[in-house]
């Protein structure tokens, strides 16, 4: 596989990859839904305030190799959290937009098993099924703080698969977003191909064996975090996530990109320590956020999320608006 660089303006190469993109299959569908959560989630709360929304993306994007995919460059992340801190913001009071892989992790499944359906539920007779003992408490709860926070038009959740459908959705989320300034955060715990092959250059069926050669040619993805900062959602506050697995070069290249892309934080994390211990990278100072190991149900995620709740609350107040 070969890869090439692009160096066209930034808004040129974003345009570019959106023309060629293959369009969403329901842009409208995702449009209304988000409209609906957003106006319900933008009323002023009692003490005048308003409340809080943030798009946290999970899991990883493919970058198909064939129209008609049946073999993709996969980027890794089990969801896991993206999944985790979409429970502790809903906590933290704020409504969420969980943008993320099909098949990932999901919020509220933590303390379940593997295969959940198949392990939670035993059979009683031929045609009854009952809760497994063991997992009552946990299947209970999940039930119940899932359909509370969907039904109480808390948590909006919104699949994809791949970078093409990734980017839309998230200019999409992003754009229905602007109208809340400050008080919008973008949570981006996604691992984003950095590299595709744009739809019009892809073969259309499955690539045939035969040959020892795969020539694939992959562009560089447009860093869409700059769209975001600069016309998506301005005033929005903004954290991207660094993974590396040197962690000689973990933090000097999550400055960088707090730089470049403006961001307001960036979380960066060694890929084997990535659930033991986070450093939230910002201009003041690099603060680092561990895990409590002396409860085995705490996660880094809990810490993680009150330190940036705090940080976008004074960033809400700094800008001089609760909206
Ligand atoms: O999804 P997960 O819990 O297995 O891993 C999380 C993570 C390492 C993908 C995330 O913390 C992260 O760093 N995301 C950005 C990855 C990147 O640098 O593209």
């Amino acid at each position: 596989m070969d890869a090439t660089n692009g160096s066209q303006p930034l808004e040129s190469q974003a345009k570019a990859f959106f023309d060629s993109a293959p369009p969403l299959q329901n842009t409208h569908q995702i449009t209304q839904k988000l409209v609906q959560f957003i106006q319900h989630n933008s009323s002023p709360l009692e003490n005048g305030d308003f409340k809080r929304i943030v798009c946290v993306t999970s899991g990883g994007t493919t970058a198909p190799l064939e129209q008609r995919c049946v073999r993709y460059v996969d980027n890794f992340s089990s969801g896991h959290r993206g999944a985790t801190s979409t429970e502790y913001f809903l906590k933290a009071g704020y409504a969420v937009i969980f943008l993320y892989r099909r098949g990932s992790f999901q919020p509220f499944c933590r303390s379940l098993p593997d295969d959940p359906l198949l392990e939670c539920f035993k059979p009683t007779d031929d045609l009854n099924i009952q809760v497994h003992e063991a997992y009552s408490e946990a299947v209970k709860r999940a039930v119940v703080d899932h359909h509370a926070a969907v039904t109480g038009g808390l948590l909006l959740k919104l699949p994809f698969n791949t970078i093409f459908e990734y980017l839309q959705m998230l200019q999409l989320v992003a754009t229905s977003m602007r109208c809340l300034g400050p008080c919008a955060m973008f949570y981006l715990a996604a691992a984003v191909s950095d590299f595709y092959v744009p739809w019009k250059d892809m073969v259309e069926h499955k690539i045939q064996s035969g040959s020892h050669l795969l020539d694939v040619q992959l562009v560089e993805v447009p860093k869409m975090l700059s769209m975001l900062r600069k016309d998506w959602a301005p005033l929005a506050f903004c954290v991207s996530f660094k993974l590396e697995t040197d962690s000689n070069i973990l933090l000097n290249k999550a400055a960088i990109a707090l730089e470049k892309y403006k961001m307001d934080a960036v979380v960066a994390n060694e890929l084997t320590t990535r659930k033991e211990q986070v450093v939230v990278v910002t201009r003041g100072e690099n603060i680092i956020v561990q895990r409590d190991n002396s409860h085995s149900g705490n996660d880094v995620e809990n810490p993680l999320i009150k330190l940036l709740s705090v940080r976008h609350a004074a960033y809400i107040k700094d800008s001089g608006s609760g909206k």
